[in-house]
């Protein structure tokens, strides 16, 4: 049972704090772990009497099944008619079921859902099949594995599909989509060079996205945050979040979207944000559009992570207090992409592949697929394999519609049933909007050059917007004063645009405590605590509840071994890190540990979440560290991804400061398949949209011999992608944060700096795998104690004669202990060891302090266990040089291409030639 608190505030910097009594034991099971979610699955039985009614008419039953397996070959959901694949099914034929008389009468109970209880004859059955599965839309059902659930998706679908719409809803969508093509209009007059990607040909998402938030505002849905691309973005912002034109129009013209004052990149006018409180039907909601990066798809992942955030936030679906975590929650994401990008990026398979796992589940997710048969100048069959851009839906079994983009109404429709399906099953839903893309990639293309037939064709379509108006023109009237009044109001718009003064800022509502970083110095925070409070946590870190079989093994090497270790203060790496994350929850943070196998620890170090040797229940001590626990960590053992998962952290983090998220690589360099990520957000997301981020990257580094994959976290990438300046002057608002730690209370302190700070950075951790078990790589309490700091930089103690020394050695990392253990063999007394644990900001001031106590240094080596063209060498040399005017004299291994050699005996070989090379 879990009782969280939802309204957490900043920590203040020093913290005293009084130890609780004792803990209130965990769960036993998976299920019970924090952060898990039983999902409603309430799925209608297949009814008696439908059965029966089947097993008396089994042709005609045969027939309508048919039909819903295979009548989306045949249906008319391509606007521009030349993309159907079958012409005649051989599957709809009756006569294949021995059905050949149309007036012969059937009863309908529990075949056709519109039907029902009445008689209908055989040709009446097969207009309706042909309308509704056959007609503007079209459904795909027969991957669902679920017999009940396939049987709710058709009974609603037929529902929807055959359904009729009110007037209100008719005018609605005429008006948003005339004004949709209104301000593609306006802004293709007055900025005719400017590339918006608008919406035009695919008009009906405004009211499939206009009918989603009404229908979500209906079922009681408090937000919906949304990913998107190109297409249409525009239209969306200003037509349904309230984004107002005027700012629009002031980033056309090449001004900021934030306000002077603050100094970021900002991003294009494609990738505009918002997040808004929107009413619908007297009810509020928030609407969330994330930024986008120009690679698409690479919000998905984003959007899931922050959607779940998010319910963290709001005390929704897995975090409910009261533990009735059976309920759905209030919190819909919703996706809308490009058929090509759908179809062909990587990461579309990675987030489906996690969106029903635990710990990463969101309750699914509406995906509208805007498809146009086209991406930039590829058509569809050499845009992907499949036959339907959306069948990599199919791999989780969740319904797909096909709409055609030229029938509005018939797209309202099927948004209503995504909801609808949604809100009964919190699964993932796909809707194709097919619909055509009026201009070319951009309106600046010309599309005829490599598409001559289609665009023939399209060129001479009438308008959706004008032809949806004038078949209602009797109700609607008419259209001029729309057109003119809604033109009107933008050029007053325009006229106003020298005058636009942007607002945005970056400090609201949960992130109103976090300032922006000074421009200058590296500030220090007093992350220690009281040393009786850390024995506490440290205990309550290895206690399970009474009668738990833990395995004999975690018995002794884990929990007699950390008490152990309280007391003879010797404290290793996964101790400090429980202390780390346990003081947090303890004083008010939410914690959550993501990536491979993290509850154990891929070295089977951390055994964070212990299981039950009998029951295979998981406990998670730290959840239990005092009775009145308001917080708590999730321990997310995630799927084999990178991308998807650390896009997802990434967007878990941007959520809420007071989430600590921290994403562990299984080894360093797995994070290259979540490059993108780390490009284009963690990297990036501050300066471009003023999203600050906590998010912690652990990436196991070290040369142990373990090879070519095992060895590198491409430490120098990181170091590359920060802006770190050569000349100096770094401070606390670089871009991210990379660090090197050797000890564990280095490694205690700068995970309790991420939270203790009054502002967010991404924070690299270059992790360690054999100091995980070093008996020399341990740490005291004290230096965990209040008024301890994370150290930039570690100077050397065992130097008795500082005036003795020529030759200081600098390095960072676990290489220090190598270089340590073979200055100690061979007697070595005048060469002091300075490890360099914050590479950025790079800490120029300390490593002075540090370095100018030793006045009669005639050498300095830089010492590196990585190839030469890699590990921190590049970074180091120029700021050494430029920053304190030290040249630096190398020692590593030789330029290599790959990182490592896989050859144990020229490993062993290399790290000898190093340690003898630095000392000689
Ligand atoms: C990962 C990635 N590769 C390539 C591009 C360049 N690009 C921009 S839009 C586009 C076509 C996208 O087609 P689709 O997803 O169907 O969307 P549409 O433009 O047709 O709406 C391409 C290839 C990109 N932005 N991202
Ligand atoms: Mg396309």
């Amino acid at each position: 049972m879990w009782r969280l608190s939802r309204s957490v505030t900043c920590l203040p910097h020093k913290n005293k704090l009084k130890v609780g009594t004792g803990g209130a034991a965990a769960g036993y099971h998976t299920e019970n772990c924090f952060g898990y979610w039983r999902k409603p699955r309430a799925i209608d039985p297949v009814q008696k009497e439908w059965i029966e009614s089947r097993s008396r008419q089994p042709n005609i039953w045969r027939l309508v099944t048919s039909y819903q397996n295979n009548g989306h070959k045949t249906a008319r959901t391509d606007p521009l008619g030349i993309n159907n694949k079958w012409s005649d099914p051989i599957e709809l034929n009756p006569e294949v079921y021995g059905l050949d008389n149309n007036n012969y009468y059937y009863d309908t109970l529990g075949i056709l859902h519109c039907f029902e209880g009445g008689e209908a004859s055989l040709s009446d059955i097969i207009n309706y099949l042909n309308k509704t599965y056959c007609g503007n839309t079209a459904i795909e059902v027969s991957h669902i594995m679920d017999p009940g659930e396939r049987e709710w998706v058709l009974r609603s679908y037929e529902t929807h599909v055959n359904s009729s719409l009110g007037l209100e809803s008719h005018q609605r969508l005429g008006t948003g989509m005339i004004k949709s093509q209104v301000l593609d209009q306006f802004l293709a007059k007055k900025f005719p060079t400017v590339k918006r990607y608008g919406g035009e040909g695919a008009e009906a998402m405004i009211g499939f996205t206009d009918e989603l938030f009404d229908r979500a505002a209906d079922v009681g849905v408090s937000d919906v945050l949304v990913g998107m691309s190109h297409r249409g973005r525009l239209n969306l912002l200003i037509g349904l979040m309230e984004y107002p034109p005027v700012a629009v129009f002031n980033k056309i013209k090449g001004n900021s979207e934030f306000s002077d004052a603050m100094t970021y990149t900002g991003d294009v006018l494609s990738h505009l944000t918002s997040s808004v409180d929107i009413s619908r039907g007297g009810r509020s909601l928030h609407v969330t559009m994330l930024p986008n990066p120009s690679h698409l798809e690479a919000v998905n992942p984003v959007l899931m992570g922050k959607t779940r955030g998010r319910m963290l936030s709001r005390l929704t679906g897995p975090y409910q207090n009261d533990n009735t975590s059976s309920d759905r929650s209030n919190v819909l994401s919703f996706l809308v992409h490009g058929d090509a990008s759908f179809s062909a990026q990587g990461v579309v398979m990675e987030c489906l592949s996690i969106s029903e796992v635990p710990h990463y589940e969101v309750g699914g997710t509406i995906h509208l697929v805007v498809n146009n048969n086209l991406g930039f100048t590829t058509p569809h069959n050499y845009g992907r394999s499949s036959m339907y851009c959306s069948d990599i839906g199919k791999m989780n079994g969740v319904p797909i519609v096909h709409v055609n983009g030229s029938y509005p109404e018939d797209v309202l429709k099927v948004s209503r049933f995504a909801v609808d399906y949604w809100n009964q099953f919190n699964k993932d839903v796909i809707i194709v909007l097919n619909c055509y893309r009026r201009w070319g990639h951009n309106e600046l293309d010309d599309p005829s050059i490599t598409q001559p037939q289609m665009y023939r064709i399209i060129n001479k379509l009438k308008t959706i917007p004008d032809t949806y108006w004038e078949e209602n023109v009797e109700s609607f009237g008419d259209v001029s004063s729309l057109t003119q009044s809604y033109y009107d109001e933008l050029n007053n718009y325009f006229k106003e645009v020298d005058n636009f003064k942007s607002e945005e800022s970056n400090f609201k509502c949960q992130w109103k405590d976090m300032v922006q970083p000074a421009a200058s110095g590296i500030s220090e925070w007093d992350t220690g605590l009281d040393i009786g409070l850390l024995k506490y946590i440290g205990e309550r870190s290895v206690a399970v509840p009474k009668g738990m079989r833990v395995h004999d093994r975690l018995q002794s090497s884990h929990i007699s071994e950390r008490l152990s270790r309280l007391v003879n203060d010797k404290i290793d790496w996964s101790t400090a890190e429980a202390l780390a994350i346990g003081s947090l929850l303890y004083q008010g943070v939410n914690v959550r540990v993501s990536g491979q196998d993290v509850g154990r620890g891929t070295f089977s170090h951390r055994h964070m979440m212990i299981i039950d040797q009998e029951t295979n229940g998981a406990v998670i001590p730290l959840n239990s560290i005092r009775e009145d626990q308001g917080h708590f960590i999730e321990v997310a053992n995630s799927p084999l991804s990178e991308e998807a998962v650390l896009g997802y952290e990434y967007g878990y983090s941007i959520e809420n400061p007071n989430h600590l998220v921290i994403w562990e690589a299984q080894y360093g360099d797995f994070f290259n398949g979540g490059q993108i990520m780390i490009d284009a957000f963690i990297s990036s997301g501050e300066d471009k949209w003023l999203y600050q981020s906590g998010l912690v990257m652990c990436l196991p580094h070290g040369y142990d011999g373990a090879g070519p994959e095992h060895s590198s976290s491409r430490i120098e990438r990181f170091l590359q992608m920060t802006n770190s300046s050569e000349e100096g002057g770094d401070s606390d608002s670089v871009n991210i944060n990379v660090v090197h730690p050797t000890t564990p209370s280095q490694y205690y302190h700068v995970l309790r700096r991420q939270m203790v700070r009054n502002f967010r950075k991404p924070l690299i951790i270059q992790s360690p795998k054999t100091l995980l078990r070093l008996p020399s790589a341990v740490s005291s309490l004290n230096e965990m104690s209040p008024g301890t700091t994370f150290k930039p930089v570690i100077g050397d103690h065992t130097i008795k004669n500082k005036d003795s020394v020529e030759r200081i050695v600098l390095c960072s990392g676990k290489h220090y202990y190598a270089l340590d253990s073979y200055r100690k063999e061979n007697n070595i007394e005048n060469v002091p060891i300075i490890r360099i644990e914050l590479l950025c900001p790079f800490p120029s001031g300390s490593l002075y302090d540090e370095l100018y106590k030793y006045k009669q240094v005639k050498e300095f080596v830089w010492s590196q266990e990585e190839p030469a063209n890699m590990g921190v060498w590049s970074f180091i040399e120029p700021r050494m040089r430029k920053q304190l005017g030290i040249n630096l004299h190398r020692v590593s291994r030789v330029a290599y291409g790959p990182p490592a050699t896989g050859i144990t005996r020229i490993h062993q070989q290399e790290a000898k030639k190093i340690l003898q090379e630095t000392f000689s």
